[in-house]
């Protein structure tokens, strides 16, 4: 999840050829990838709409969220829109993935945006401490699975998934 246009669908799309090259073969390749632990079920929400409803279905079936949040932009107040719903819906399990990278100067101004992400996050209920950050664009990995630059941060994306972080 995580405001328009800030890379959601490109990160969803580069996942699971990038993991593969990764990881081995996906025993699903409709939506699913596959870390060391095994296969994910990865849904893009298109709007805040679609996430809303998701979470009405069933936010106990979310294994967690991964909030897309360009470093270009930073976080604007439909990402914490997002944030709210999943923290109202009791959605525990959250990680914000920084993307397009690539369009900062200088590291630190991706790594400005992620703190001020978590720091939305508490400001909405989380604990921002054990919120796990991620920095990384998916564009590379996009145009090529087998480059290994882009694959380094969906790389280290899966290894959170992978890990219990609350
Ligand atoms: N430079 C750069 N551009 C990116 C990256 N990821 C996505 N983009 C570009 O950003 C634009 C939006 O990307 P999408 O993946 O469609 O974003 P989205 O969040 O799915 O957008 P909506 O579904 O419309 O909300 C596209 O033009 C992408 O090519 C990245 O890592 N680096
Ligand atoms: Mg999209």
């Amino acid at each position: 999840m995580g405001a328009q246009k800030h890379g959601k669908s490109t990160l969803a799309g580069a996942l699971p050829a990038a993991l593969e090259a990764e990881f081995g073969p996906s025993p699903d390749p409709e939506g699913q990838f596959v870390t060391s632990r095994g296969p994910y079920h990865l849904h893009d929400c298109p709007g805040l709409d679609d996430f809303r409803s998701r979470l009405a279905v069933g936010a106990d079936q979310l294994a967690g969220v991964l909030l897309v949040v360009s470093a270009e932009d930073g976080p604007l107040p439909e990402t914490r829109a997002y944030a709210a719903a999943a923290r109202e819906a009791g959605v525990a399990r959250i990680a914000v993935y920084v993307s397009k990278c690539d369009l900062v100067e200088a590291e630190e101004i991706a790594e400005l945006i992620g703190l001020e992400t978590c720091e939305m996050l508490r400001e909405e209920g989380y604990p921002a401490n054990k919120v796990p950050m991620m920095f990384s664009y998916a564009l590379d990995a996009a145009r090529d699975p087998k480059s290994k630059k882009g694959r380094r941060g969906l790389v280290q994306l899966a290894q959170t998934l992978d890990t219990p972080f609350r």
